[in-house]
């Protein structure tokens, strides 16, 4: 096990970059801007955002972006989607470059994607699904537009999707899974909503995603995954109930999941690693305090510093 490899997975990210022509690099194609967030994510939250460049960074941010609709694609050319404009817009946010923006135009762009019943499309072709309503509220938040929707319809849709275990789906009858419990618990947290979940129903079914490896997974009889440290623990700490799964064992399935030689983090120990669970072993031991990380915020998926400065500027 040992301590976390920073300055291996440090390097790790930043080679990413430079790996254009890489396995990872092609099947990562349609979603590069998704990858920026989690790489540039996880070097801030290691204290090395300025291993890179935000002058490079964020002109090709911009280069995703659909002027004529106001959404930003996954790379560049690539259609818009919410998914990839809450990453361009957390990406700026990381920076403090929120200002680049045209504002009022993105935010016209998600707010557009609410539908009469209060859900959220992802894009044009109208699929629904409540990461579109995570994905809308937080980014609106973030640019301080969520007057733009109809907040209290959003909130609906989402406690629509609530089941009888106390976990979240999809769509009104989707099966729960800790990724959209994360979805729909962050944004009733961000909406100010989170009353409409039963906490000690919804702990405990998270608690119970903690499987004998000390690793979690996202739903019944599944195995355990690095990604879940961060969508169970992110809920079980906004509904204050983190507390009902052992941090140890947690901790060292994250760490047992290291490249100890070229840095990155797998989904679970002697896998190949890759950027998204490089991203979501580190966030899961910023949320249980490991030392020497920055702390995530579990609403927003970001360093509380960045938070704080968006909303206190400071
Ligand atoms: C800013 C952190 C952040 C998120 C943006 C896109 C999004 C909002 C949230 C995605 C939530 C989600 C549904 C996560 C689950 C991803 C995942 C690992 C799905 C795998 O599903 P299965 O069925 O895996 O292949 P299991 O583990 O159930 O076998």
């Amino acid at each position: 096990m040992g301590d976390l490899e920073s300055e291996k997975h440090v390097k790790y990210i930043v080679s990413i970059e430079k790996k254009k022509d890489s396995f990872e690099a092609l099947v990562m194609e349609h979603l590069r801007l998704n990858g920026a967030y989690w790489g540039l994510t996880t070097l801030d939250l290691l204290h090395k955002i300025s291993a890179v460049d935000p002058e490079e960074v964020i002109p090709w941010v911009m280069k995703c972006y659909d002027e004529d609709c106001g959404g930003f694609g996954g790379n560049i050319g690539h259609d818009p989607h919410l998914l990839y404009t809450l990453s361009a817009v957390q990406i700026l946010a990381l920076f403090g470059r929120i200002e680049v923006l045209d504002v009022e135009k993105v935010s016209g762009y998600v707010a557009g994607l609410q539908n009469e019943d209060g859900s959220f499309a992802g894009d044009m072709w109208g699929e629904i699904d409540t990461r579109f309503s995570y994905c809308a509220i937080c980014c609106l938040s973030i640019l301080k537009r969520l007057d733009k929707i109809n907040v209290g319809k959003a909130v609906d849709f989402i406690v629509s999707c609530k089941n009888l275990d106390g976990g979240f789906g999809s769509i009104p009858g989707g099966e729960s899974h800790a990724g959209q419990i994360f979805c729909c618990v962050g944004a009733l947290a961000i909406a100010g909503s989170l009353h409409h979940v039963d906490r000690d129903l919804l702990g405990w079914w998270l608690c119970e995603r903690q499987c004998k490896d000390g690793g979690l997974n996202g739903r019944p009889e599944k195995l355990a995954d690095v990604c879940y440290s961060w969508w169970v623990l992110s809920s079980l700490i906004m509904i204050d109930r983190v507390h009902w799964i052992d941090k140890n064992k947690l901790t060292n399935f994250i760490l047992n999941c290291q490249d100890k030689e070229n840095g990155g983090i797998s989904d679970r120990p002697d896998n190949a690693v890759d950027v998204f669970h490089t991203y979501f072993g580190v966030a899961g031991l910023s949320l249980m305090e490991y030392p020497g990380l920055k702390t995530i915020d579990p609403a927003y998926a970001l360093p509380v510093d960045v938070v704080n400065r968006i909303f206190f500027g400071k």
